[in-house]
């Protein structure tokens, strides 16, 4: 292997890694042992011994231990030590970006792309932290101020998945941190290096701070007990869990069960509208970047076209065109786009869908499976394009793959009435050069989801925004604008500072 894992605190990927990083000391995990493998050539590159539930317990009583302390420091002060994370993340982002190459096989482009958004999110969270700032309420009663503050919640549980395997972490953590609450990771089985990386970055930035106790992050891997075993856990108020809808509903069941928080991020089935007056040339680069980009394994990829009448057999025959002379293969190769799916149980369901759609009447372009020119052992797929009816069943469901359903409208109502007509509510877009048109797609009665876009496509957001969606995607909110609020607790405070006890609307007793 190229790579220089040392400098990301690897030794030998020989032995067998950690699978518990309480704070600073890694530990072999007491579960199974597990491969990592690489989806580039299916090569194993490591194995993990994976965490136990009692090991979870072990570092969530660890976290707890630390948000005693970490939540009486100053937030500026905390902040301090996110900027220091990000020193450690500029220093090393182009080695962290070849291990999420090699272990997500994400092309470096868009690695060093999801590297950045640790980097944006560290800084967002530093300014942050000397604001978090909460309002003066006017008081009814004489000698009283009425306010709020937002304190630090708690140690928080965070489930990510592999297609992020830093980035949605560093969201929640970045932003949890400033808050005040110490993080434990639960990342995806299918990418725990990328995830020991970020530990060992951080805890190496802790260590030049003397007043960070070390078990403000730690990592926890395995699969859905150890996710459960967090969900679960009364010490954690706040659950935040990214990854597929079925993962989410079992996580937020558990967690509602204990009437605890959640925060959920889960699947998407994004619909671009494109309209008579778009600017096609900007329109097909945007949904070439959306629908193939990371092999279609965003949670914003988008996954349905909707098309004028007028223009759609044009702008299919063009996106086919660009479909054709799509670069696909080894991430590492020179000039390549797309790079392989996760694993061949995700090329399976991709390979399953494109049946579902045919037998639904829809009329396939691309979508086969590629074996020459290609690392052997990675799966490595034609990008599809699926003409069908908005009727079809298999529309309504997220394939973590790049299939992008066309379907085709005549009037804007009716474009909305399909954009809208499935039970998941991440991101959308629409591409008009007609200004009511747009404004009346981010209107109340346009796109009911989370993220609502103009001659852009559906993914590739900024950190700055707030990050989440509707529906069956969760309703959660992370990243920027004000979802820090999600990490703490807010409390309204009545401070009396007159002589006598007024009692609020106009109530007397015992006066
Ligand atoms: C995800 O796929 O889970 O907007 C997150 C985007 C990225 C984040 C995607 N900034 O596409």
């Amino acid at each position: 292997m190229m790579l220089d894992l040392q400098a990301l605190g690897f030794n030998s990927l020989q032995q067998p890694q950690p699978g518990v990083w309480i704070g600073k000391s890694a530990e072999m995990g007491l579960g199974e042992k597990i491969e990592v493998v690489s989806p580039i050539d299916g090569s194993a590159i490591a194995s993990i011994q994976l965490a136990t539930p009692a090991q979870v317990n072990q570092a969530v009583e660890a976290a707890s231990q630390a948000f005693r302390h970490w939540r009486t420091v100053p937030a500026p002060q905390r902040g301090e030590l996110v900027r220091r994370i990000a020193e450690q993340v500029r220093q090393h982002k182009i080695i962290l970006a070849e291990l999420i190459t090699l272990e997500a096989g994400k092309i470096p482009q868009e690695a060093l792309g999801e590297v950045q958004e640790w980097i944006d999110i560290c800084d967002f969270a530093v300014g942050l932290s000397r604001q978090l700032y909460g309002l003066t309420i006017a008081s009814e009663r004489p000698d009283h101020r009425l306010m709020e503050q937002w304190l630090p919640l708690g140690p928080v549980g965070v489930i990510t998945a592999f297609n992020f395997p830093v980035a949605v972490w560093a969201w929640n953590a970045m932003i949890g941190l400033v808050c005040g609450d110490p993080i434990v990771w639960k990342p995806s089985e299918k990418t725990p290096l990328c995830a020991l990386a970020c530990q060992h970055l951080v805890q190496r930035a802790i260590a030049t701070l003397p007043d960070v106790p070390p078990e403000v992050c730690s990592v926890v891997i395995g699969k859905a007990d150890v996710g459960q075993t967090l969900a679960s856990h009364p010490s954690l108020p706040l659950i935040s869990a990214t990854g597929s809808i079925p993962m989410g509903r079992a996580v937020a069941t558990t967690v509602a069960q204990r009437l605890g928080r959640s925060l959920l991020e889960l699947g998407g089935n994004n619909g671009m509208i494109v309209a008579p007056s778009a600017n096609l040339e900007l329109a097909i680069r945007a949904i070439a970047f959306a629908a193939v980009g990371t092999c279609g394994q965003r949670c914003t990829t988008l996954r349905r076209l909707i098309v004028h009448n007028r223009i759609a057999d044009n702008l299919v025959e063009r996106l086919q065109k660009v479909y054709r002379s799509l670069p696909i293969g080894d991430p590492n190769q020179e000039g390549v786009l797309v790079g392989p799916l996760i694993d061949s149980a995700s090329g399976e369901k991709m390979q399953a869908a494109l049946e579902t759609a045919r037998q639904q009447g829809g009329k396939i372009f691309g979508g086969d499976r590629i074996t020459e020119g290609v690392p052997k052992g990675g799966v490595y797929v034609q990008p599809a394009i699926v003409e069908i009816s908005p009727d079809a069943a298999i529309v309504q469901e997220e394939t973590f793959a790049p299939i992008l359903y066309v379907m085709r409208y005549e009037t804007l109502e009716e474009a909305i009435a399909i954009h809208n007509n499935v039970p998941q509510g991440l991101s959308s877009a629409i591409f008009t050069e007609n200004f009511r048109e747009a404004e009346y797609f981010l209107s109340p009665a346009g796109s009911d989801c989370g993220i609502v876009n103009v001659n852009i496509g559906t993914s590739g957001a900024e950190i700055g925004g707030a990050f989440g969606g509707e529906k069956e995607t969760g309703g959660g909110r992370e990243s920027g604008s004000d979802s820090w609020k999600a990490y703490m607790r807010r409390v309204t405070n009545t401070v009396n500072y007159g002589t006598a006890l007024p009692l609020a609307q106009g109530i007397r007793f015992l006066d």
